[in-house]
This record gives structure tokens, sequence and C-alpha cells, in this order.
């Protein structure tokens, strides 16, 4: 960071939160401590859930010209009088460290791009530290949210994966996973996936954050029976989500760069 800011390039992160969901305050202190961490400068704006959309864009639209500023991120979901899409509309695109931004969501579908959304960037980097050669993989994604499944299976796709993305409509969901070498959990159930889905060494990655009645996490992936048949796995907590947040680091990073270039 110290040879960053020698040269000029200085990353700011904004985070938005509107209203007090108690897992999103979760999220976004992990997120301020980890800018902390790494000496990243960072403000917090925390609003109250009776916020206006168009407090919120006028919030937005300030952050959009503040020059301390290189990434700002509305942390979702936010109240249902707000759209999401408005919101995600009227972030400077350079500023966009979720790459929720079109724009930037139809730079990574053709592969020209500098924000990854942190998520599916994450796997993809626990992917490639564990060394793990996606090229001509079978590669499914369960879910296909804007967020993760979309996105993943785009990442997953400009690394050569053969990729299947599943949803709730599937038909026999069981034998597209059984088939996968690579498999992405992302559907928001807990213990969606048993193993009795999974082939034998399979890589099977956990993007599910479920909280159960007893306030345990727990993923999107029936751990125990799944570790028997995964040839490598990801818990929950611990895993995907952790690696969200470095992420987010490393586009506030970036964002800095591109800003100043621009
Ligand atoms: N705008 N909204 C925006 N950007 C994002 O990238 C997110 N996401 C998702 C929800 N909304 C967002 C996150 O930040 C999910 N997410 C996220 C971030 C961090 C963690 C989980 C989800 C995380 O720190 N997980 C810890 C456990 C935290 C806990 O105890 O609840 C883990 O070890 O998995």
């Amino acid at each position: 960071m110290e040879a960053l800011k020698e040269k000029g390039i200085n990353p700011g992160l904004a985070v938005i939160i509107v209203g007090e969901d108690p897992a999103s305050q979760v999220y976004v202190r992990n997120k301020e401590r980890a800018c902390d961490e790494c000496g990243i400068y960072s403000e917090k704006y925390a609003l109250p859930k009776e916020t206006t959309q168009e407090e919120l864009l006028n919030l937005i639209d300030k952050l959009n010209k503040k020059n301390d500023i290189s990434g700002i991120l509305v942390q979702l979901p936010v109240p249902e009088h707000i759209d999401e899409k408005t919101v995600i509309n009227a972030i400077d695109p350079k500023k966009d460290v979720d790459a929720f931004h079109p724009v930037n969501v139809g730079k990574i579908m053709v592969g020209n791009y500098d924000f990854v959304p942190c998520t599916p960037a994450g796997v993809m980097e626990l992917i490639d530290e564990s060394g793990i050669d996606v090229s001509g993989k079978e590669c499914v994604v369960v879910g296909r949210s804007n967020i993760v499944g979309k996105p993943q299976a785009m990442l997953l796709l400009h690394k050569n994966g053969t990729v299947t993305i599943c949803h709730s409509r599937t038909k026999d969901l069981k034998a597209k996973t059984k088939n996968a070498d690579i498999l992405v959990a992302a559907v928001g159930i807990p213990n969606f996936i048993t193993g009795d889905m999974i082939k034998e060494g399979a890589v099977v990655i956990d993007v599910g954050i479920n909280r159960l009645e007893n306030k345990k996490l727990c993923g999107d992936v029936e751990f125990e029976s799944a570790q028997k048949v995964a040839g490598a796995i990801t818990p929950v907590p611990g895993g995907v989500g952790p690696m969200t947040i470095a992420m987010l680091m490393k586009n506030t990073v970036k964002a800095a760069l591109v800003n100043k270039t621009k």
C-alpha cells in the first residue's frame, strides 16, 4: 500500500448500507475491518431504512464526484421501496467495485474488464490458488443470480470450462451435478446439495451463507456427506465469504488505478 501511495495512488472505499439487516451489518463491518487491515481509506454510510431512493441517489452522486473515493458499494439487498437497478445504474462504472453496473457486466461478457464481481472472483481465486485447472472440465453452477451465478458461469467459461447453469426449473438436477468436475453452489437453500449429488473427487465450492433458526451459519452444501465424496471442498463459514472481502480490497486498489488514468 505504501508503494502505491508514493505513486499518488490512494484507494478509498465508500460503503453504503440502508436499513438494519443483521447479516448485512456483519458483512459491512467485515469490509470496513479489511480496509483498516490493508491500509485502505474507507467511509461508511449507515442510512436509516426510511431513506428515500432520491436521498440515496444524491449520496451516490456526491461520492461519484468525491476525489478521495475510488470505489463505491451499496450493500444489497436494499429496502423494498428502493429500486435496486436504479441504484446500481447510478454508480459511476469506474467506481463500481462490485462490477454490478451494466457497463461492467457487459465488459465481463466480452472478456475485457477491470472489475470482477467479488464473490465469483473469490471462487476463481480459490480454484486457481489450489492449482486446479478449469480448462476442459465440466463446470456446473447451481444458481443464476446476477451477483453470483451468471458472472460465475462466464468466468469459468473464460477459463475454458464447459459450463452448465442449473436453477429452480432444471430437470433432474442430480444428473447434472453428478457430472460436475467443478460444482459451484449458489442457491441460498441450506444443505441443498448432498453427498449423493456429487461426483467422486469433484471440486465443490459453497457460496451459500444461510442462517439457521439456531443462528448457526450453514452453506448450500451438506458438508458432512459432501466431504466424503469431494476431492476438495470449501467450508461455510471461512470459505468463499472471506474471499469475497479480499476481492473487494483488490477491486478498490484497481479502482484507484483506473480513476487515476481516466
Ligand atoms: N453490493 N452486496 C453488495 N456486494 C456484495 O459483494 C455483497 N455480498 C453478498 C450480499 N450483498 C452484497 C457480500 O458482501 C454476500 N456478501 C458477503 C460478504 C462477506 C461475508 C459473507 C457474505 C462473510 O464475511 N462471511 C463470513 C461469515 C460472516 C458471518 O459470521 O456472518 C464467512 O466466513 O463466510
